[in-house]
């Protein structure tokens, strides 16, 4: 294994010399968190470059789901999805909320909306749905449920930055949602996030729960956490964002170069790109079917072999953890999905070389499982 990893993802930074006048501002101004300048300035480049009008902004993604739901009141029961990262249920259960997961749709990975209709209780007061892979969830039919039943939905949009649905930004649905920044994001502010909202009060109560609850010297109304970002996080977010479209752009040639090349594989499939969106190629999975010579895992075991990091977003399960797991429930889509899934390294820096490595180990493997059947 002398080869140099290939990770699932690297980081996109922005140019030392760029940063470097950035930083001289901050450390002459003093101002280094609690709302300084730079905050300002990305929270507004941001709501202009995703097309929305609320967005505060946050130390990391977590914080900002966390905060979001309660901002938005959320009691009792709370409906979500399996097929996630962990900090989508921890975030129900730091305020106090009893995450109910269903399932995902047969030919996606996101929320199915006749699991949700067919959840909900007495008890249930919201939708927690993830966009995964920055695939827009299903959500016209989401919000119909939402209405007739007098649900709030709060988008864990953590994978969707700038993803546009119908050609209107999936920021705009629901009654919130929120953004991860973290370094492995299409967008990165080393660690950041936000919370989109729906209108200029509920920013405001936001901002101040962000910050311990804190409206002036004298009066705390909630018990808020401490989830702002700071100055360097913000400087960071600014230079990102000038060149987050040609990062987009680069992942988008490089997705496209894997469907050419897994797509002819049989027993292989490339998720599609979703249709009517404006995507941004987050994350590059693949179905591992029964046609394909290899197992899910044994195909995961060969990349490691050859120092290409591939990962299993998402297994196992949230709802498999122990935390979480009822023996009784079953999610069979999602553990379909689970079981099935790799995702392949996909990065805006990603050269010609790495891409051919991937390549390459699949074609070994093929070949591989060729003679064997030879021989047998
Ligand atoms: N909701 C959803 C649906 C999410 O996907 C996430 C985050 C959140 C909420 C919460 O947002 P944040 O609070 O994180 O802002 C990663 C990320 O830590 C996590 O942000 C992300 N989802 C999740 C899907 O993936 P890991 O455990 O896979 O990270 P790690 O450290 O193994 O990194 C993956 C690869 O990236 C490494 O093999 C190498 C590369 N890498 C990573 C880092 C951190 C770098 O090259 N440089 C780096 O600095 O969780």
């Amino acid at each position: 294994m002398s080869d140099k990893p290939i990770t699932v993802t690297r980081p996109s930074l922005p140019d030392l010399n760029d940063l470097q006048p950035l930083l001289e501002e901050i450390w002459k101004s003093g101002h280094i968190t609690n709302g300084g300048p730079f905050h300002a300035e990305l929270e507004a480049r941001l709501c202009e470059y995703l097309g929305v009008k609320h967005l505060s902004l946050f130390a990391n993604g977590t914080l900002a789901l966390v905060t979001g739901m309660q901002a938005l009141g959320l009691t009792g029961e709370v409906i979500t999805t399996p097929y996630t990262f962990a900090a989508t249920p921890h975030s129900l259960i730091w305020n106090n909320l009893k995450p109910v997961f269903v399932d995902v749709e047969p030919d996606g990975f996101n929320l199915d909306p006749a699991a949700i209709e067919a959840a909900i209780t007495s008890k249930t007061t919201a939708i927690v749905p993830v966009h995964c892979y920055g695939t827009p969830a299903n959500m016209r039919q989401i919000q119909d449920i939402a209405n007739s039943y007098g649900l709030q939905v709060l988008y864990d949009a953590a994978q969707a930055f700038g993803v546009r649905y119908e050609g209107r930004s999936v920021l705009e649905w629901g009654d919130a949602s929120a953004l991860s920044f973290h370094a492995t994001k299409v967008f990165n502010t080393f660690e950041g996030g936000a919370l989109i909202l729906k209108d200029r009060e509920t920013k405001e109560r936001v901002d101040q729960l962000k910050n311990f609850g804190i409206v002036d010297e004298s009066t705390v109304f909630a018990a808020g956490i401490n989830g702002k970002m700071n100055e360097l996080q913000a400087a960071v977010g600014l230079l990102q964002l000038q060149k987050v479209n040609h990062d987009i752009q680069s992942r988008q040639r490089i997705y496209r170069d894997y469907s050419t090349a897994i797509n002819g594989i049989e027993g292989l499939k490339l998720m599609p790109e979703p249709v009517d969106t404006h995507w941004n190629y987050s994350y590059c999975p693949v179905l591992v079917e029964d046609e394909f010579p290899l197992a899910r895992d044994e195909l995961y075991s060969e990349f490691r072999k050859r120092n290409i990091l591939v990962r299993r977003y998402f297994y196992p399960l949230v709802s498999e953890f122990s935390i979480y797991h009822n023996p009784e429930a079953i999610y069979e889509q999602a553990e379909r999905a689970s079981k099935r899934v790799i995702c392949l390294p996909i990065y805006s820096e990603m050269d010609g070389h790495d891409f051919d490595r991937v390549i390459a180990c699949l074609q070994a493997v093929l070949k591989d499982s060729v003679s064997e059947k030879g021989r047998g």
